[in-house]
């Protein structure tokens, strides 16, 4: 890719790219911004760890030619909508929900698109809350407007979409159906498992909250 390209594409492409990386930096002071609050207020914070990465230039130009579109920075920025892209994991699917709501009450967010593969999981069994979402990002002369994906799940889900992506991209579209039904089993496991999390986690707190409440009426005696 970087043959194709003179000095001055990138140098334009690398210029493009930076907004999106301070896109990904005002999202990720967001999310520590909530989660910290969150820490300090209730003692308890909703995510357990953001990633966050920007496509290269290689993927970008990549998924261009897969969509049949001609390669260019302008029609990157129209037609890739992950080009930045941000990975908030969390303990529970109820964080997930929070830390979208929390997401959606941002006042410079502004939300193109949900898909809830949480409520509805892809044939394969995967499972995430994907957001499109657009921020401004202030830059000296002007203000751009930059669209981030952010896709939302647990630990648990995290763990089976890495594991399936290895798989997926030693077979491609030629997966044996053995591999792929296992593979929509342990989808199934995963999502039975963090049920039975969030159970426990409820239970526990029931625990705490009767061990409160048992204090305060012995202290009230
Ligand atoms: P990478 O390498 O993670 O970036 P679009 O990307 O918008 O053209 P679509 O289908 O509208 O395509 O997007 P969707 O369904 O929201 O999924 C986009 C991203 O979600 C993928 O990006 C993956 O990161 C993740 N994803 C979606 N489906 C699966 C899946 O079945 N398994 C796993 N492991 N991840 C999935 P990329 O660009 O494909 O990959």
């Amino acid at each position: 890719v970087r043959e194709m390209m003179d000095k001055q594409m990138v140098m334009e492409w690398a210029k493009m790219l930076m907004s999106y990386k301070f896109a990904l930096d005002e999202i990720s002071t967001k999310l520590t911004i909530l989660n910290e609050e969150l820490q300090f207020v209730q003692h308890y914070n909703p995510i357990e760890h953001v990633k966050t990465r920007i496509k290269s230039p290689e993927s970008i130009v990549e998924k261009l030619q897969r969509k049949g579109v001609e390669v260019s920075k302008e029609n990157a920025a129209a037609h890739i909508r992950d080009i930045a892209g941000v990975r908030v994991i969390c303990s529970f699917t109820t964080d997930v929900y929070r830390v979208y709501e929390m997401i959606l009450r941002q006042g410079d967010v502004k939300v193109i698109e949900v898909k809830d593969y949480i409520k509805d999981p892809k044939p394969n069994g995967y499972q995430s809350l994907h957001m499109i979402i657009e921020i401004p990002v202030f830059l000296s002369d002007r203000i751009e407007h930059v669209k981030v994906e952010i896709q939302l799940r647990t630990i648990a889900m995290d763990f089976w979409a890495s594991l399936e992506h290895k798989i997926y991209y030693q077979f491609h579209d030629d997966m044996p159906d053995s591999i792929r039904d296992q593979l929509k089993e342990t989808a199934d496991m995963i999502g039975a498992l963090d049920k039975r999390m969030l159970g426990l986690k409820e239970e526990v707190q029931r625990f705490s909250e009767d061990a409160l409440h048992t204090t305060t009426s012995s202290l009230a005696l």
